[in-house]
This record gives C-alpha cells, sequence and structure tokens, in this order.
C-alpha cells in the first residue's frame, strides 16, 4: 500500500513525532552481511486484538471516553473533529454528538480533535472540556492554535452538544504540527490536566522545554475550571481568556521565583504548570486506586518513556531523552546547569536503529492506563501500553509508587493503536486504532492457552 500524504495512515505514521524519527541508514559501502539462522519461534503472546463495539468504523478514532460514573455510554473521538457517542452499548450504533470539522479545519500531522473530559459534575452543570487544534485564518499553513475550550451538553438531549456553547479557555498559537500533546482528564482532586508538547518540530527547535515563564509547553498543566474560594487568578498572557479558570493554591510554581538555578519573575510564571520537561506525553492516566499519573512520553530519536508524573516534577526534555542525555547524531545536545537534576523515567525502552538494541522494541510510546477491570484478571494493576509502530502491546507489573524494580511483558501485537480505555460495560481494554478505524480489545489468545 502506498501512503500518500493525505491518507489517514500516512497522517497516523506521521502523528506522535514520528515524522522526524530519524531511520536506520546503511552507511555508503557496507558489506553485504552474511545470512543468519532463522532465530526459533516466539511463544504465542497471551492476547490477541479483535474489534471491539461490533466492528463499528470511525474516521481516525484518536480516544474513547465513558463520562464518569456511566456504565452503557461511549465516546469516541475522531481526528477531523467529530464526537462520536454510543449511546447504547448494548447495541453499539453511532450518533453525531459534536462536529467540529469546519473549526479544526487542518488535520495535518497531528492536529485535530485531540481530546474530551466530562466535568465529574456534568449531569448538573452539563459541562465537557474539549482540547483540539483550531485552524489560523490569518497564520501560515504549518500554524494553528491549540485551544482549551469548554462546551455543555443539549439541555433537552444527553446524546448531542449544544454546538454554540464553545467558550475558549485559551488558545494559544502554535507554529508545528506535531507535538500538541495531548490528553485531558479530571484529577481525583477535581482539577483539570492537560499535556501539551513542546511545539514540535525537532529537537526542542523553538527552545520550550525548559522554561516556565514563556509559553504553555513541554508541560502537564493543572487548572481550577470552577473557580473555587481560594484560588488565584493566572497571570496575564496572550493565549489566556481572563475570568475563565483559575489556578489552584498548591500549583507548584505559584510564586516560583527560581527555576533551574536561575531567577525568575513571579508575575511572568505559568502558574498553570503541575509538571515540566516533557517533550510530548500523548496520553496521561490516573490509576483510580493508587491515584498516580502515568504519562507515556514520546521520545525523538532513541528513548521512549513511561513516567509517574508528580506535582513540581522536571522530567528532563531537551536535556535527557528517557534514561539519557539528549543526543543529537551522537553528540549531547545541552548540558544542564549545575545542580540541576530531574526526575527519571520508571521504564525506557530503545529504538530498533540504536546500535546494540536487537530486540524489537518501537519508536513511538501510546501511553495507557492501569487496568482495573474485570474482564482480564491476569491484567488487574498492570500499567498497559502500546508502540504505534511497532505495535508491541506490554503490560508493566504493578507499582506502588514507592519504588522497586518493575518488569514488562509483551502480551499482544498490533499497529495503529493510539490511544487505551477501559469498556463501562464489559470490562474489557479497550483500544482506537487510527489505521483501521476500529474501537478494537485485547480477549485471551486460544494458541497461547493451548500450549
Ligand atoms: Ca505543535
Ligand atoms: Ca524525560
Amino acid at each position: 500500500m502506498r501512503f500518500s500524504p493525505r491518507s489517514p495512515v500516512f497522517s497516523a505514521l506521521s502523528a506522535l513525532g514520528l515524522m522526524f524519527a530519524s531511520a536506520a541508514a546503511q552507511p555508503p559501502g557496507t558489506a553485504p552481511v552474511a545470512p543468519v539462522a532463522t532465530p526459533p519461534p516466539a511463544p504465542p503472546l497471551p492476547f490477541k486484538v479483535v474489534p471491539a463495539l461490533d466492528g463499528l468504523r470511525f474516521d481516525q478514532p484518536l480516544a474513547i471516553v465513558t463520562p464518569p460514573g456511566e456504565t452503557n455510554r461511549l465516546f469516541i473521538l475522531e481526528k477531523p473533529g467529530r464526537i462520536i457517542v454510543i449511546p447504547d452499548l448494548a447495541k453499539p450504533a453511532r450518533e453525531t454528538f459534536l462536529d467540529l470539522t469546519a473549526e479544526v479545519g487542518n488535520t495535518d500531522v497531528e492536529n485535530g480533535l485531540l481530546a474530551l473530559a466530562f466535568h465529574p459534575d456534568y449531569k448538573k452543570n452539563r459541562q465537557f472540556y474539549l482540547w483540539l487544534t483550531v485552524a489560523s485564518a490569518t497564520a501560515g499553513r504549518r500554524e494553528s492554535h491549540d485551544r482549551l475550550a469548554r462546551f455543555t451538553i443539549a439541555a433537552d438531549n444527553a446524546n448531542r452538544a449544544d454546538s454554540g456553547s464553545e467558550q475558549p479557555l485559551f488558545s494559544q498559537l502554535d507554529r508545528a504540527p506535531n507535538h500538541n500533546g495531548g490528553e485531558l482528564l479530571f484529577g481525583p482532586d477535581g482539577y483539570l490536566y492537560l499535556t501539551i508538547g513542546d511545539e514540535g518540530g525537532a529537537n526542542d527547535q523553538y527552545h520550550n522545554s525548559q522554561r516556565i515563564d514563556h509559553n504553555f509547553f513541554s508541560c502537564i498543566l493543572r487548572l481550577d475550571v470552577d473557580q473555587r474560594p481560594g484560588s488565584l487568578p493566572p497571570n496575564p498572557h496572550p493565549a489566556v481568556n481572563a475570568g475563565t479558570y483559575t489556578i489552584p493554591p498548591d500549583n507548584p510554581y505559584v510564586n516560583a521565583k527560581e527555576f533551574n538555578g536561575a531567577p525568575v519573575d513571579p508575575a511572568q510564571v505559568r502558574t498553570e504548570f503541575w509538571a515540566v520537561g516533557l517533550r510530548n506525553a500523548w496520553r496521561i492516566s490516573f490509576d483510580p486506586v493508587t491515584g498516580l499519573l502515568w504519562a507515556g512520553d514520546v521520545g525523538q530519536d532513541r528513548v521512549e518513556e513511561v513516567d509517574i508524573i508528580r506535582r513540581g516534577e522536571n522530567y528532563g526534555w531537551n536535556y535527557r531523552e528517557g534514561d539519557e542525555a539528549f543526543q543529537l547524531r551522537g553528540a549531547v545536545v545541552r548540558t544542564p546547569p549545575a545542580g540541576v537534576t530531574f526526575a527519571e523515567p520508571l521504564f525506557t525502552y530503545r529504538h530498533p536503529n540504536i546500535p546494540g538494541v536487537t530486540a524489537d522494541s518501537g519508536n513511538c510510546i501510546i501511553g495507557g492506563f492501569v487496568y482495573r477491570g474485570s474482564a482480564l484478571p491476569a491484567l488487574t494493576g498492570h500499567y498497559l501500553f502500546a508502540d504505534y509502530v511497532s505495535g508491541w502491546i506490554w503490560a508493566l507489573s504493578p507499582v506502588d509508587g514507592k519504588g522497586g524494580k518493575v518488569t514488562v511483558e509483551k502480551i499482544a501485537r498490533r499497529v495503529g493503536v493510539v490511544s487505551f480505555s477501559l469498556d463501562p460495560l464489559t470490562g474489557d481494554v479497550l483500544m482506537a486504532n487510527i489505521a483501521t478505524g476500529n474501537i478494537e480489545k485485547l480477549v485471551p489468545n486460544p494458541a497461547a492457552a493451548a500450549k
């Protein structure tokens, strides 16, 4: 199959930072490699991937969302800008909840409708929040605005959004179509968490990643959309729509006067930041049992990483890529200021083009979630995640957040997975597959059981 720049598969491949991933190059004049013995067949994987939702099809599905506390509806985000609701999971059928394709406009690379979160009290206030890119009428073809917006559900129909209800909270100019984040979640504390990448291009070319007094990039934000008593107004910024949200008073950079050993002006600090130094944390999730916030941060040319996100931590990009100094063509790019240290990843894997890496691994991590469903007891408490390119799906051993070694197991393989969720009706592991257009699920592999 040929990939045209307009095809969903090309979009998918170029999504998530792959535009700038390097391929393994064969140096000119290299002698032919002698054939090697065929390796023994690998044991069958414990799970396989099959279509879910009776095989319903979607247009580049990117995310699967269940409103809090519900068990019979799902919302599927289509990258071009549609939210599809499945009103009855027992009889899956699609209805359009909201169509923002005209507003999204430009779906190049990683632009599109990226994330949806229902307000914890949505049954009363009918609010939901979206993270999307919006085509710019005035800027160049490569530019867009990354927008956080609040909408309301129609008063007379829970399966329709009020399309005229959009209230932007902020809209940030973004000069590159990749690394837009992003995941949008309400935490157990009721605050809204949002991931944004480093703006894009490659190598953090816009120098966003190690600043807290500039724009909203390379970060996880934490916002108080209910503007509770005691929360603080954000510092003025051209992207911010003043009066639409406030800052939780315990956000880590409130009143910060110093960052990475250098002074900063507290009136210029992005007090929205909860954690910094992330390249493109495409998907994050809270474990409802431990409360830990998990992230898969996509690497550039060498290392993919799983992180536990903690308040005020710096995850290193672009001083670090995974568990090593960030290198470009073998040379370390930047040396951190003396005394500055970074949060280490919980788990990393290296790209297959790195010398010495022989195991097939991957090039683009898709952060998943800690499985707490009922359908697959063997996976309970494991963090499930995937690699978009190699298709490996892994289960990482349960962790309590207090340290200790982790182990991972390859449990299935499927190319094109871009997000994970729990089926609220069956307890299955659901995955959005942008390449097939299906929502898919894990099922035990009979070949492994028969072994
Ligand atoms: Ca971008
Ligand atoms: Ca990192």
